[in-house]
This record gives C-alpha cells, structure tokens and sequence, in this order.
C-alpha cells in the first residue's frame, strides 16, 4: 500500500502559536456546568492550525452524546446513548429532549447512535437514525437497526417511527454495532455495522449471507438500493462493500462523491477506507491489527483481492510503528471539511479519536491522503462525533458530554 510513513510531533512543536481556548458561556436550560469567562489554555492545542481558529464549548452535561445532525434552521439534534434525542439551538443553548424516540437497546456499546436528515428533509421531514436493537423473541440477540420518523414543525417530537432495517442475524453481544448513516448522492443511505467483536462471529464479516462486518446501502424504505453490487447467490442485497470490524465514522467525499470510512482494528491498524461496491476491506484476513492479548498479527497486511486502506495507525500518536505492541487511536466520526470560512482545511478529512484523544486532520488529494496533523491533543477529550456545520466550523461531540465548536 502507499500510504506515506506518520510522521512524529514532538510535543514541543504544539506549543507556542498563537492560538487560544477558549471557554464560551453556555447558554440555555440544562446545559449543565460551563465556563463563564473566556480562559486561555496556556498552550496551543492545535500545533500548526491556521492563527484565529478558536475551540469553544457550545454545551456540556450530555450523557454520552453519539451523533448529531444540523436541521436547516441551524439548530442541532443529537444523539445519546441512552437513547434520549436533544435540541440545540444555533448558539448551543439546549431547547430539550425530543420526544417519541422509539426505545433503543442501550447495552454495552450499543444504544441510540447515529442520525442523519433525509435529503428531502425541507419537504418531508424525515429523520433516520441508527440503534442498537434487541431480538423481540429472544432478548440475549442483538444487532443494528435503522429507524425513520418524521420531526414536527417545532422539531420537538417524532411520529411515525418505524425501523426500515435490521443488521441480521442478531447475536449474543455488548460490541461493535458501527454505526454511521450518510447519504450518497442520488438518495440512497449507506448503514455502517460491525462484526460484534466475538472471535467466534467476527469471521462472519467475509460472510456474503450475514450482516456481521457489512457497509450497506439501502432505500429510505430499507429496501436493497438500486446499483447495489451483484455479490452471488445468498448474498445480502443490500451490501455495498464487506470485511470490516467496526464502522464508527462515514461520510461522503465532496470531491468524488465516494463513502469514506473510519474503522477500528484491534490492537493498533485503525483504518480510514474508501469504498467502492462489492469490494472486500479484509477484516479479518488481512489487517495491520495485533489480536489484543497475544499481540499475533492479524493476518498479513495485505491479500490480493482486498483493499488496503487509504489510511492507517499503527501507534496511537501516528508515529510509524518500529515493533512490540502497535496501539490505538479508535476512529470515530469523520467529517470532509468543505466551508469556505477555513480555505486552508477545504478538503481535508476530519477523524475524531476516542482512545488517541485527538482530532485527526487528514490532507486528502484525489483518492489519497498526503499529510495528516493531530489536533486538540492537549485537549484530553474522547472525541465521538465530527460535523462541519452550516457556519463553516467544525462541531465536535465528547464523551464527557460537551459539544464543542471548532472555527473562525
Ligand atoms: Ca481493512
């Protein structure tokens, strides 16, 4: 694969530019906690990012904030595990919870996760989102689902709640349900899963006749999506690409039009992919992943008939890994940067790490990533969620419950 060696940042070479953190006043009932005056962090966390681009704290005091989506009025939903769904407005004051959320399977990595607008949304006012789902005859079984529902005028409430698609079989798990939703250009969703973490289900992610391991891509019905890739007799229709571990980040190229994926490997090999229908991501045949306790290569890193990612860690600060034990970042959410208000970021991938406790920016020229910079390491914040809102900056969800914004 061609993907340059990391290079090292020495810790020194975050310190001195002129850029400051600052902590805004959060607005709004319930946001909990929250800074009053602004407070200089003392370093720059953002080594190397352009002068003037301030981190504030636009809320805190989510319970484990998963995903978010921008309505076109600006005001913000977002997810929690838990499966309660929140309303922000522009300025981050929280408006409450949005009710009719159907209930949601919030067991170990699994609850309310991912959200995203239909593309017809100003019309039709539907959202979708993805959950973790129990078997309805036998509670031990889980799996993926997706949900559709309509949001009321005064995006408050949801009605009509229907799940159009389940992740199956469902199977006896607490891991690695993905999951991402996004939107391609002609209407149809992609559905991000995982293989359910198992050593006995993860083998099942080269399985053509089971969700385990599956980006798909479906219809706002559910149905399997028109130019899905024709993968054999027994094949699920609705599967775009296959081979993965767990699909935590997606989204759509502006340049190409493409899905891009972040993926978690085992012990270090997280991977950022770019699909294209039928094709086999490897996991887990081929990786740069370490099984966790042995530290026994999974696989080789590359087996023809795979596809090796455009990008991947091997150490948890993206330095090249030289031998013993490879580490983590943990992808999450991504997010293709395309505003205007940061014409140096225009392009650039966005990769949020939860273990490697950064913002990832990756500098991507046609199908390829040429540079990458770790961000906001300073920080110390688990990062879930990555979206470019409608006021070109980047919004940011943390484990620890605040959403953060990234800009000018
Ligand atoms: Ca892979």
């Amino acid at each position: 694969m061609a993907a340059a060696a990391p290079v090292p940042r020495p810790l020194a070479a975050l310190v001195g530019a002129a850029l400051v953190f600052m902590l805004a006043a959060c607005g709004g009932g319930g946001g909990g906690g929250g800074g009053a005056a602004p407070s200089a962090l003392g370093a720059d966390p953002l080594g190397g990012a352009p002068a003037g681009v301030t981190l504030r704290e636009r809320a805190s005091g989510l319970a484990g904030p998963w995903g978010m989506a921008f309505l076109p009025d600006g005001r913000l939903l977002v997810t929690e595990k838990s499966g309660r769904m929140q309303l922000f407005d522009a300025a981050g004051g929280r408006l409450g919870e949005v009710s009719g959320v159907p209930p949601v399977l919030n067991f170990g990595q699994g609850g309310l996760l991912d959200v995203v607008l239909d593309p017809a949304f100003a019309t039709n006012r539907r959202i979708f989102f993805s959950f973790a789902e129990a078997d309805a005859a036998n509670p031990s079984l889980n799996g993926t689902a997706v949900g559709r529902a309509v949001l009321d005028p005064d995006a408050r409430a949801l009605s009509q709640a229907v799940v159009i698609f389940r992740q199956l079989p469902k199977v006896a798990s607490a891991g690695h349900f993905g999951s991402r939703l996004a939107f391609d250009r002609s209407g149809q969703l992609f559905v991000t899963t995982g293989e359910r973490l198992a050593d006995s289900e993860r083998v099942f992610a080269q399985d053509l006749t089971r969700g385990h391991g599956k980006v798909f891509r479906i219809t706002t019905d559910g149905a399997a999506a028109p130019g899905n890739p024709a993968l054999g007799a027994g094949a699920q229709p609705e599967i775009w690409t296959f081979g993965h571990r767990n699909v935590q980040g997606a989204a759509l190229n502006p340049a190409t039009g493409e899905l891009w994926i972040s993926e978690h490997g085992a012990q270090g090999g997280d991977e950022i992919n770019r699909l294209r229908p039928g094709l086999n991501f490897g996991w887990p045949v081929a990786s740069r992943s370490q099984e966790y306790e042995t530290l026994t290569p999974v696989g080789p890193n590359s087996l023809a008939g795979m596809e090796d990612p455009v990008w991947f860690w091997e150490r948890i600060d993206g330095s090249a890994w030289t031998g013993g034990a490879k580490s983590s970042i943990a992808p999450s959410g991504i997010a293709f940067y395309d505003g205007t208000a940061i014409p140096e970021w225009r392009g650039s991938l966005f990769v949020g790490a939860l273990a490697g406790q950064a913002l990832w920016r990756l500098t991507v020229s046609g199908d390829t990533v040429t540079a990458q910079q770790r961000l906001l390491a300073p920080l110390g914040e688990r990062i879930r969620d990555v979206e470019a809102g409608p006021d070109g900056a980047l919004y940011l969800l943390t484990d620890s419950g605040r959403l953060l914004r990234l800009g000018r």
